[in-house]
């Protein structure tokens, strides 16, 4: 108590600078505490970008009515049994406060639309993305923005499901006709840095939503429908660990269903691929090696 100067020195200015070191001393984990996570790719870059537009707007309107309002207070207050004056029909008063909030209103549908674009559509691989002739790709161009221009893009079947995310790779250098040779994975997926991943999210039972905040916004997994969306990480984001969850309650087990997305070099990934190739193709033959051993007893 020492070190504050006496003029501060009553508990509830004590209090009060308590409060305000408070909140400045945990700057990094306040960073995103009002505002939606980002970093981890572009699209979750515009809708942070968006929000914070969005956000600023409210809080100067909420600042302009709560200024106005307690000016009011104050300078109009009267005593007890008095009845301030009652104005109605002022034309120029009621035009003005409904045009400019048309104006607010229209002020935010350009600027969400102009920042749509970079939210929805799906850029073209980087220079340090993986070679996706070399780890394979899907045959024909679904019809989403979720694919860049091109086409190019790897493409990934995520499957919801009671209660674990389930992920499915292009087979390299084979069309993607045979979805049971495909490598997979559960719960983490991995994925190769600088390259446009599309996911092609479906359902097997009920709904589920896939959701890694850093990597983008929120999408429905349907039972019966396909839906679409792609992320981008950035190449120096590799050795990075995106986390999720299931963002719609599914049951009883929804709590464990989590996600992750590891991010690695296009080299680790296609080593990555091999090794589950390879895990699939062993268990395969295993399987077959059984199966006619039970067929000869
Ligand atoms: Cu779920």
């Amino acid at each position: 108590v020492t070190i504050i100067p006496a003029a501060l020195r009553t508990p509830a200015r004590i209090l009060l600078l308590a409060l305000l070191v408070a909140l400045l001393v945990p700057g990094t984990a306040l960073a995103d505490l009002f505002t939606p996570e980002n970093g981890g790719s572009d699209n979750a870059d515009s809708i942070d970008t968006l929000y914070k537009i969005v956000f600023a707007m409210a809080m100067l309107i909420l600042a302009g009515v709560w200024i106005a309002l307690l000016y009011s207070m104050i300078k109009f207050r009267a005593r007890r049994g008095a009845v301030p004056a009652q104005i109605r029909g002022n034309t120029r008063l009621e035009i003005g406060w409904t045009v400019g909030a048309a104006l607010v209103l229209v002020v935010l549908a350009v600027v969400t639309f102009v920042m749509l674009d970079d939210i929805r559509n799906a850029p073209e691989s980087g220079a340090n993305g993986v070679d996706l002739q070399q780890v394979g790709q899907p045959t024909g161009t679904p019809d989403t923005e979720s694919v860049p221009p091109s086409g190019r893009s790897l493409r990934i079947q995520v499957n919801g499901q009671q209660y674990v995310w389930r992920y499915t790779y292009p087979d390299a250098g084979k069309p993607d006709d045979q979805p049971f040779n495909n490598p997979f994975s559960y719960e983490e997926l991995v994925v190769p840095v600088d390259t446009t991943v599309t996911l092609e999210i479906k359902a097997q039972d009920v709904v589920h939503s896939w959701w890694i905040p850093e990597l983008g916004g929120k999408m429905d997994a349907v039972p019966g429908h396909t839906n679409w969306t792609w992320f981008k990480i950035p190449a120096d984001k590799a050795g990075k660990t995106f986390r999720g969850q299931c963002a719609e309650l599914c049951g009883r087990g929804h709590a464990n269903m989590i996600a992750h997305v590891r991010a690695v070099t296009p080299d680790e990934y296609e080593a990555f691929i091999e090794r589950r190739q390879a895990e699939i193709e062993s268990s395969n033959d295993e399987a077959a090696k059984q199966r006619e051993r039970i067929e000869n007893e």
